[in-house]
Formats: structure tokens, C-alpha cells, sequence
């Protein structure tokens, strides 16, 4: 059995082999740039795939993303259809993501990134904002995977938690809203707002003027879902004149952010470098071992994109 894995880079196809020495010892794992024989390949681990290539796999089984995501395999115009894509959905990218939301909630809370600025030219003040958790309302767009262990550690530290999904969401404890319809409604009791939305037609540009004004004045905006979700402009606009006070910027229309992109130094914004939940190698690994297993077995496979929902 051969997998193919384009994640990385060259140089990490030694690591990805000792990884997969331990979950799958009798797989035959070849990086992407090695010259192998596409008929051969059965197996696809990929991130960003050159547009093309998959398709010249004829005997390809399935597609595994290397992230959570899809959109990087999607953007591919020879895309072989008929397969399933896994999306990679750990127990591990749960766990980071909610980490990282609350991480950034809670420096938004502190208006962390205002003392780390001034500590940056030395200036002591002490400002009259203290807020708590209690104090700011958290509104997750995208109640999926990520969105419901975002939201279940947010509550946890006491942080009100409501969600927005495309369908009614019913989980206990955490008020939820759906569709068009509701999203006024959600926007404007929103203080903190959180996109972990999957990126499609429907989620395109949705941070923009018309969203952002909707929510009280002062908002804070966390965006770790896709750098297509936002009007950066608008985001820009909104942080200029107050409708937004702070945000943290996960992901971007164009990564690595270009260094001349106003984002890196508006003094509203903190930037990570996509990197709010990556799961390591070894436990991507073991799961693309896992399904690998159930997929030979004819079982069905977890997390599997939906090409009528879009994600
Ligand atoms: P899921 O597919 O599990 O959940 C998607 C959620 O979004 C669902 O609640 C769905 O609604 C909702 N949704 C989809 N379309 C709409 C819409 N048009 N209007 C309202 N709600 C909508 O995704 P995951 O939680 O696993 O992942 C979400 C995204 O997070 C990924 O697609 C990826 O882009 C991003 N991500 C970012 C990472 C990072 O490091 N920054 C890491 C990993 C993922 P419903 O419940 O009704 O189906
Ligand atoms: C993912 C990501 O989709 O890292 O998993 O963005």
C-alpha cells in the first residue's frame, strides 16, 4: 500500500516516515517530489496539492487533507470528483483550537496587546478597562467541531457563549442561532465575535461592513476560520472607527501575510501565522494510519466533505 504526502515540504518526508513507522509499519510512504510511478499511489496525504497532480493517481483511494480544511484540495480544477476527501478533524485539533480561542479571548479581554505595546516603549499606564470574562458576550460562527470545543471551553471559564450555524444547532447549554434570518439578532448581542466557518460560496467576504456594524459598538473579532471570510478593508474600516476595538488575525486571504500588508502594523490588530490548530505530525499520522485501516476494511470514514453542503 503506498501513500503519497505533500505537507511539509521535501524535508519533512523522514519525519513523516518515522511517524508512520510506529501507526502503519507495512505502508510505503514517498514524499511528493520523489519520481514514483503515479498507478502506484493509493494513498493521499495533502495540503495544497499542485493543480493537477492528483489526477494523475489512477488508482488513487481517497484523499486525506492534511488539515481540517478542504479549500486548499478544492482549488484544484482537475480535482478527481468521485473520490472522498477526508477532512483531518483530531481529537488534538479540537483541543488546540479551543485553546487558542480562549487564549485570544482572554488577551482581548485584557487588552493584552495595549500593554505588550507599551512595554515596547517602555510607557507604564495603567488603564481603567478591566473587564472579566463574565463581562464579554462570545458569539461562535460555526458550531462544528472546532466552533462547539471553542465554545465548551469558553463557558467552562465563564465567558458567555452563544453559536450561529447553518442549520439549528441543539446543543445543551449553548444558545444557538441559524441561518440569514437569525444572524441580526445573533450579531447584536455579540461583544467577541469568532468565525470558525468552513471556507465556501456561502461564507465568502462574510466579515464584512454590513456584519461587523451589526454588532455592538467596541466588538472585538477573532478569525481563525479562513482569510476568504474577511473584507480586509472593511475589517481595517471597522477598526479605525471604533465599531471594532481590537482583532486577532489567525488566517489570510494571502499566506504568508505579504510584508507590505497594512495588518502587521495596525495598532487594533494582533497577528498569528495560521497556526491556531496544527495538529503535530504524529498524531496526523495516526489518524491518516486509522482511516486508512477502516477505509481497506470498506468501513465508513469520519469527516468525510460534503460536496452539497460545501464543507
Ligand atoms: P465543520 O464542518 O465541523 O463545521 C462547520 C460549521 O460551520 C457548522 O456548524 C456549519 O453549520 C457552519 N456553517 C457552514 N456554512 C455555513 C453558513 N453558510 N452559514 C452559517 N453556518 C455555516 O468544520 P470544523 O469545525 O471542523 O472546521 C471549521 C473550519 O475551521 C475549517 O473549515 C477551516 O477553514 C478552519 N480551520 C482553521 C484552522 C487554523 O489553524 N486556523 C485549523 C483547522 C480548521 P451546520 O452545523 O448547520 O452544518
Ligand atoms: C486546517 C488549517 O484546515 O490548518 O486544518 O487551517
Amino acid at each position: 500500500m503506498r501513500l503519497i504526502i505533500n505537507s511539509g515540504g521535501p524535508s519533512a518526508i523522514d519525519a513523516w516516515r518515522e511517524q508512520f513507522r510506529a501507526f502503519a509499519p507495512d505502508l510505503d510512504v514517498v514524499g511528493w517530489h520523489e519520481d514514483i510511478d503515479p498507478a502506484t499511489v493509493d494513498y493521499a496525504l495533502v495540503w495544497a496539492p499542485d493543480a493537477g497532480r492528483l489526477a494523475t493517481f489512477t488508482h488513487l483511494k481517497l484523499i486525506i487533507s492534511a488539515g481540517a480544511g478542504v479549500d486548499h484540495i478544492l482549488a484544484d480544477p482537475h480535482l478527481p470528483r468521485h473520490l472522498s476527501i477526508a477532512r483531518m478533524v483530531t481529537a488534538r485539533t479540537r483541543t488546540e483550537m479551543a485553546e487558542f480561542v480562549l487564549t485570544s479571548a482572554l488577551m482581548l479581554t485584557r487588552d493584552i496587546k495595549r500593554v505588550v505595546d507599551n512595554q515596547a516603549r517602555r510607557h507604564w499606564e495603567l488603564f481603567d478597562s478591566l473587564r472579566v470574562a463574565a463581562d464579554m458576550r462570545v458569539g461562535i460562527m460555526g458550531l462544528g467541531h472546532l466552533g462547539v470545543a471553542a465554545a465548551q471551553l469558553l463557558t467552562r471559564v465563564g465567558f458567555p457563549v452563544t453559536g450561529w450555524s447553518r442549520g439549528a444547532s441543539t446543543l445543551e447549554g449553548l444558545p444557538s442561532y441559524a441561518g440569514q434570518e437569525q444572524f441580526g439578532e445573533f450579531l447584536a448581542g455579540t461583544d467577541l465575535l469568532v468565525c470558525l466557518l468552513p471556507a465556501t460560496d456561502a461564507t465568502k467576504g462574510i466579515l464584512n461592513t454590513a456584519t461587523l456594524s451589526q454588532l455592538p459598538r467596541g466588538a472585538s473579532l477573532i478569525n481563525a476560520g479562513r482569510g476568504s471570510h474577511m473584507v480586509t478593508q472593511d475589517v481595517i474600516d471597522a477598526l479605525d472607527s471604533g465599531q471594532l476595538h481590537q482583532a486577532v488575525l489567525d488566517v489570510f486571504e494571502q499566506e504568508p501575510l505579504p510584508e507590505d500588508s497594512p495588518l502587521w502594523t495596525h495598532p487594533g490588530i494582533i497577528i498569528t501565522p495560521h497556526c491556531a490548530a496544527i495538529p503535530n505530525r504524529k498524531e496526523r499520522a495516526r489518524h491518516t494510519a486509522l482511516l486508512i485501516e477502516a477505509n481497506e476494511r470498506g468501513e465508513a470514514l469520519p469527516n468525510i466533505y460534503d460536496p452539497q453542503r460545501g464543507y
